[in-house]
């Protein structure tokens, strides 16, 4: 099909991590901008959704973090902080409950990532918010990574609502070369514009400054009097560890090499927001615009994320593995400057941006999202008081018996995590437990802290805050209180 011409099985594909050193990174806006004659401004904000990949809860300034985030800390400390915010563990499952308002019980995405050679992709039968937000009258633009399925071409992002898609449809390539290996000996070119390969961007662009780029020409052509939504995906901070030499520069001081390298690859990110906060002011949009900035899941540790003081880490239900980085930014927000601490989870934004943009969900949508607009914009009460976090399998056996006998038995089991108000309940395996203090691993693996953690007892120096914020029951299912945020 057209969606996988730039994928093919190489016999032996030259494969490596390499490190580049400073790629042109003509980032800043260009001087002497003639902004075209506008139309007068559109009363439906421009939706702004940028998302991070594998940024850890830590990995940010002001989580205390020794990374420098900039414009992170500026735009969540001019917005609205969400300290009790949540995505989903893994990547596909926390894009698509952002883009259908659906938890991945509901879509059939509860398992895992779509993998590059599963024929699966989010269900055609789910209106999608960009689906929504063109029913609205806004304009649909898709920069980044998708991962939510191109076996057919009904899956792409121009047929789910996307006027324009500029990105890859997997994750984790070379971002560089943007190619992408799933397995020794199948690699394919994974770099698309709308429905097809995107050839002649395997020059050595890296895809942070890259996709910063399209945005800011995505921003330059569009007139700001009409509504626009603009939904950035970056690759980044994902591994693999790549990143241009002179934001290494700035990390000399760390001694882990991975952390050295995540923590160029999130400056360099950092310097994408604001550069896309810059083209936003220049063209026109900012003061009638809404900037949502998310983490899509926890950091991997061995990948140079960091999740602390929280337990547990991307692929897990511990708090490390779900509670995200997240803020909204925007001069429309009622009251600027404050931290939202009531409960938000990533299925919320669909309602949220669509009740924004005059909007509203198909009859019958049955969303797991709520509109928590009013929770962040007015420092009210979020309506939503749980989050399902997932259940998998959703259907169980009985014991000896069939899969029909087994509807309705709850199986502890299975691998489910719920949260109600403070409590959180987890069942089945919900993933490595340990707590990774920042910059304890060495460059040679993760061996240092394992010793420490893996018998499920709080490290030195962890809280006992932090500590209570997830607990495993295994066998017996009980609840425990979740204290507040760190
Ligand atoms: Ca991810």
């Amino acid at each position: 099909m057209r969606a996988l011409a730039g994928l093919w099985v190489l016999g032996l594909f030259a494969w490596g991590h390499c490190f580049v050193e400073e790629q042109d990174g003509t980032l800043h806006p260009r001087a002497g901008l003639t902004p075209e004659p506008r139309s007068p401004a559109t009363s439906q904000p421009h939706l702004i959704f940028i998302l991070a990949d594998d940024q850890g809860f830590r990995d940010v300034g002001y989580h205390g973090s020794e990374i420098r985030t900039p414009t992170l800390d500026r735009l969540a400390a001019e917005g609205v902080k969400l300290e009790n915010y949540y995505v989903q563990p893994i990547c596909t499952p926390s894009r698509s409950q952002f883009i259908t308002g659906k938890y991945q019980i509901h879509t059939g995405l509860q398992h895992s990532v779509i993998r590059p050679t599963q024929p699966n992709c989010l269900p055609l039968d789910d209106a999608t918010l960009p689906q929504k937000l063109k029913e609205a009258g806004y304009a649909t633009h898709m920069v980044g990574k998708w991962h939510l399925g191109f076996y057919r071409t009904e899956c792409l992002p121009t047929r789910r609502g996307f006027d324009s898609f500029f990105g890859s449809l997997l994750g984790s390539g070379d971002y560089y070369t943007h190619y992408k290996c799933d397995s020794p000996g199948v690699c394919g070119y994974d770099l698309h514009e709308n429905d097809r390969a995107a050839w002649g961007h395997g020059g050595g662009a890296y895809s942070t400054q890259m996709y910063t780029q399209r945005v800011q020409r995505i921003l330059a052509s569009h007139d700001p009097g009409k509504p626009l939504f603009l939904y950035i995906a970056y690759q980044a901070v994902h591994s693999p560890l790549q990143a241009p030499g002179r934001y290494l520069e700035h990390y000399t001081s760390i001694a882990n090499a991975r952390r050295r390298r995540y923590a160029a690859m999130l400056s360099c990110l950092d310097e994408a927001v604001a550069n896309v906060t810059l083209a936003l002011k220049a063209h026109g949009f900012y003061d009638n615009s809404v900037i949502v900035y998310s983490s899509d899941n926890g950091g991997q540790p061995a990948a140079g994320g960091s999740n602390w003081p929280l337990r547990g880490r991307k692929g897990t239900y511990w708090e490390g593995g779900v509670r995200a980085v997240g803020f909204v930014h925007s001069p429309l927000l009622r009251r600027r400057g404050t931290v939202c601490r009531e409960l938000v989870h990533i299925t919320d934004w669909y309602p949220t941006l669509l009740a924004l943009a005059a909007g509203r969900p198909d009859e019958g949508a049955r969303l797991d999202g709520y509109d928590v607009w009013e929770a962040l914009s007015e420092g009210q009460r979020s309506p939503r008081v749980d989050i399902l976090h997932n259940i998998d399998p959703v259907y169980a056996r009985a014991a000896h018996g069939s899969w029909a006998a087994g509807h309705g038995i709850w199986d502890t089991a299975v691998q489910s995590a719920i949260r109600v108000r403070h409590w959180k309940l987890l069942t089945g395996n919900p993933g490595a437990g340990d707590w990774v203090p920042p910059q304890a691993f060495s460059s040679l693996g993760p061996s240092r802290w394992h010793t420490a953690v893996n018998a499920g007892r709080s490290p030195p120096g962890a809280t006992l805050q932090a500590a209570a914020l997830s607990v495993h029951v295994q066998s017996r299912p009980a609840c425990v209180r979740v204290t507040g945020t760190p």
